[in-house]
């Protein structure tokens, strides 16, 4: 019996790398269950497993059998009624959403939804803004705005673009010795600022289509690369919806970051922050030191798990 931790996951083979840094190409029998996740990838990357070698042909493949509780998991639904819901990445120290401001266009929700299910777990999360080369005047203020938004609730948040060396060797040096996952809608430059950071990765990438503005879902499995300085990078495939899993409406405002210490102070200790009286999220909405996106977010996500649970 071996124990690994998983790089790679196409739902039919595993790539696994052994505590002896050698990687075994893995199957799981048919019969292999995750207990309590209802989830399409019964194993996702970052998944730290036990497997056995057996002989297939003339070489050795690895039988997992075995999967070891994993201490977070970032896991979506592809859309909001959808029954299926799969784990992108498990076992992660820290996530870096990149952001884009029209090309592709990113927005609020999609940010705000990706944060709860981060909080839920809480799972750092960094803002990568990029593609700062590529924005005009008008642009840049209008990427200002939300940059603000959550620079003003204490995220990380850091406007680069994947070609400046001097913003590869700053985003680089907070990866030190930790789990790193890309995440955000296809074209962003996920695998881009991957191979700046390690050029001779060179993982596919492609320019988005003048179209319509979005990606062409280049990277299609989500997939770990260990570089030096002890940095494990997961780049993942781009998302379009994020669609939340399995969380408690009564936790929400909690993964509000703003939100969850005004709680105290409004009259109703179960206060929604909808209709009581003496809110104190809404006071503070009033006085714009909520910003009006994020209290949408919330209503919405609100709204929707109500509904579809
Ligand atoms: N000008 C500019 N272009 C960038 C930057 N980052 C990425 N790109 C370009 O954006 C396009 C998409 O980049 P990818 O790295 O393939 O995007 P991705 O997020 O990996 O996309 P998926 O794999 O489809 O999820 C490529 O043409 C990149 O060259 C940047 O900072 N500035
Ligand atoms: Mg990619
Ligand atoms: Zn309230």
């Amino acid at each position: 019996m071996r124990k690994g931790l998983v790089y790679k996951s196409t739902g039919i083979w595993y790539k696994v790398k052994d505590l002896n840094n050698t990687f075994f190409e893995c199957r799981i029998k048919g019969n292999f269950k995750t207990k309590n996740i209802k989830s399409t990838n019964p194993i996702a990357v970052g998944d730290k497993v036990s497997f056995s070698l057996i002989d297939e042909g003339n070489r050795k493949i690895g039988i997992i059998n075995k999967i070891f509780k994993r201490d977070n998991y970032i896991i979506r639904k592809s859309v909001k009624l959808s029954k299926e819901s799969h784990i992108i990445a498990s076992n992660i120290d820290q996530v870096f959403l990149f952001i884009t401001l029209n090309n592709p266009p990113t927005s609020y929700n999609f940010i705000d939804r990706f944060l709860v299910a981060a909080e839920a777990f809480k799972i750092k999360v960094i803002l990568i803004f990029n593609k700062i080369d590529t924005y005009s005047k008008n642009d840049f203020e209008d990427i200002e705005k939300i940059y603000k938004t959550y620079k003003s609730i204490n995220y990380d948040c850091y406007k680069i673009s994947s070609f400046s060396i001097p913003d590869i060797v700053k985003i680089k040096k907070i990866m030190n010795r930790k789990v790193n996952m890309f995440c955000g809608h296809s074209g962003v430059g996920k695998s881009t600022l991957l191979n700046s950071i390690s050029p001779n990765l060179n993982v596919k990438t492609s320019k988005i289509s003048e179209v319509n503005n979005s990606g062409k879902h280049t990277t299609t499995f989500a997939e770990m690369f260990d570089l030096e300085n002890q940095i494990r990078i997961i780049d993942t495939p781009g998302i379009k919806g994020f669609g939340l899993v399995d969380f408690d409406n009564d936790k929400l405002s909690d993964y509000f970051v703003e939100f969850s210490h005004l709680k105290e102070y409004c009259k109703f200790k179960d206060c929604n922050h909808i209709n009581e009286p003496n809110c104190m999220v809404k006071k503070k909405l009033d006085q714009k030191a909520i910003s009006a996106s994020r209290y949408k977010s919330y209503i919405d996500l609100h709204f929707e798990s109500k509904k579809y649970r």
